[in-house]
């Protein structure tokens, strides 16, 4: 069944018959409206007003609610304030601890990246501008649900309260290291959180996170499952995989695609973006599929409370496409100004998402300039705090690291004899 938008956009797009020719084939490949050097142009982004989408009964067939792929769910408007029916019931303090793990994640970036241009790390990922969609997330969520993130998802971890001091260790691979310097430095692993191990391939977290769903529903327990991948990523196979398997077998997992506009240096096109939001995939598997601004701290808790609502009560899997910007590069091993203009990330339409939390608090009366900027400042000194201290326990040019003898531990249960010969072979 198409949509009304749909069925408009067939219709301009429509060629009249006598246009239609034979000719010689060309490949036609996508281009962004703006690379380097050129005026940025967000015209050909569908946005909705906020408040504008309607919002479906949790129990609603997901037949009945394709529009829902291709509006945009927007919670709140210019001036802070919180409109239309998806406005979610969030007391204060909850907004409040929202946005504190909101400034804790953006100034635990900052740090960890200017460590990796001082050669202090490896490599560092950011999530700047990304901050609303895991924070929001996490709040949606009840504490014991197993969320399967990409590289990108480090506020899931410190919303669940996971020691950033760890995470220092493991971006320096230093003796706080959790993971003693086996895995790459922003990819993350906490049992006790709930949070599994991040992986470099990419989408590989989401098949996991629908298998583990189907196993939670096939033992009888309660918990959900909810995985994050970037738009690039539904290129891969895994996340058609994934989408099949948890229609089919209605497993109770939350699959969020954050379209951040760029895979690396791909635009969102290159994926597929251009011919339809990506949240319309979903569509295709009879899945629910939601398109929600992901700078809006609200709307993002609105449809993650719905999505979990149905998981919950055995109504399946829920796709929702999280429409942003990564302000910044792709990590620290690449360098944005030269496949982008400079200008996109300041003129992204849908803003800041610490900001736009922070003008909705202001406008509920409950937060000032001035309260925010101290905020800010003892975030801030927070995490430097922190930094030193980690420092402390030693830094990649530093050399604190563990010994290479560990890498021979935990693999096995028991140590198997090939491994206990070649741990001998290296002198340990
Ligand atoms: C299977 C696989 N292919 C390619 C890569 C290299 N790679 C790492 S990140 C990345 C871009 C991913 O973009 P997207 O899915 O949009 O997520 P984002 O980084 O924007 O959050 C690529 C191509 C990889 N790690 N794994």
């Amino acid at each position: 069944m198409l949509d009304s938008r749909h069925r408009a956009n067939h219709a301009d797009h429509a060629l009249a018959a006598q246009d239609v020719r034979a000719a010689v084939l060309e490949l036609r490949i996508p281009e962004p409206a703006a690379r380097a050097g050129q005026p940025v142009d967000f015209s050909k982004l569908k946005l909705s007003a906020p408040g504008a989408v309607r919002r479906p009964a949790v129990a609603a067939v997901a037949d009945s609610m394709h529009d829902l792929a291709y509006g945009l769910i927007r919670v709140l408007d210019d001036n802070g304030a919180a409109i239309g029916p998806w406005v979610p019931e969030l007391p204060s303090a909850a907004l409040a601890a929202g946005l504190r793990s909101m400034l804790r994640t953006r100034a635990f970036d900052d740090r960890m990246y200017r460590a990796q241009r001082q050669g202090k790390a490896s490599f560092y990922v950011k999530c700047t501008g990304e901050e609303a969609i895991a924070v929001s997330q996490a709040l949606a969520l009840e504490n014991t649900d197993m969320l399967f993130p990409s590289y990108r998802q480090q506020g899931l971890l410190i919303a669940r309260g996971y020691p950033i001091l760890k995470m220092m260790g493991q971006v320096y691979s230093n003796t706080l290291d959790p993971l003693k310097g086996r895995q790459m430095p922003v990819m993350y692993s906490s049992r006790e959180h709930g949070f599994f191990s991040v992986s470099g391939n990419l989408g590989t977290q989401f098949i996991q996170a629908v298998g583990w769903a189907m196993a939670s529903a096939l033992s009888g327990d309660s918990r959900i499952a909810a995985s994050w991948i970037g738009e690039g990523t539904t290129a891969e196979g895994d996340f058609h995989y994934a989408l099949t398997f948890a229609s089919v077998y209605r497993a109770p997992v939350i699959l969020n695609v954050v379209n951040n506009q760029w895979a690396i240096s791909s635009f969102q096109g290159i994926a597929g973006g251009e011919a339809a939001p990506f949240a319309a995939r979903g569509i295709g598997y009879g899945l629910p599929a939601l398109r929600v601004d992901g700078n809006d701290f609200l709307a993002v808790y609105a449809v993650t409370r719905w999505a979990a609502a149905r998981a919950r009560a055995n109504l399946g899997a829920t796709l929702i496409e999280h429409v942003t910007y990564r302000s910044e590069g792709h990590s620290t091993s690449d360098d944005p100004s030269r496949y982008r203009a400079a200008d996109e990330a300041s003129k992204w339409p849908l803003g800041d998402p610490i900001e736009r939390l922070k003008r909705h608090l202001i406008a509920r009366g409950e937060w000032s300039e001035a309260r925010h900027e101290a905020l800010q400042n003892e975030v801030k000194q927070e995490i430097r705090a922190l930094q030193r201290e980690a420092e402390a326990s030693g830094t990649l040019e530093a050399n604190t690291t563990h010994s290479p003898k560990t890498m021979f531990e935990d693999v096995y249960k028991d140590m198997d004899w090939r491994l206990q010969r070649q741990r001998q072979e290296a002198g340990f």
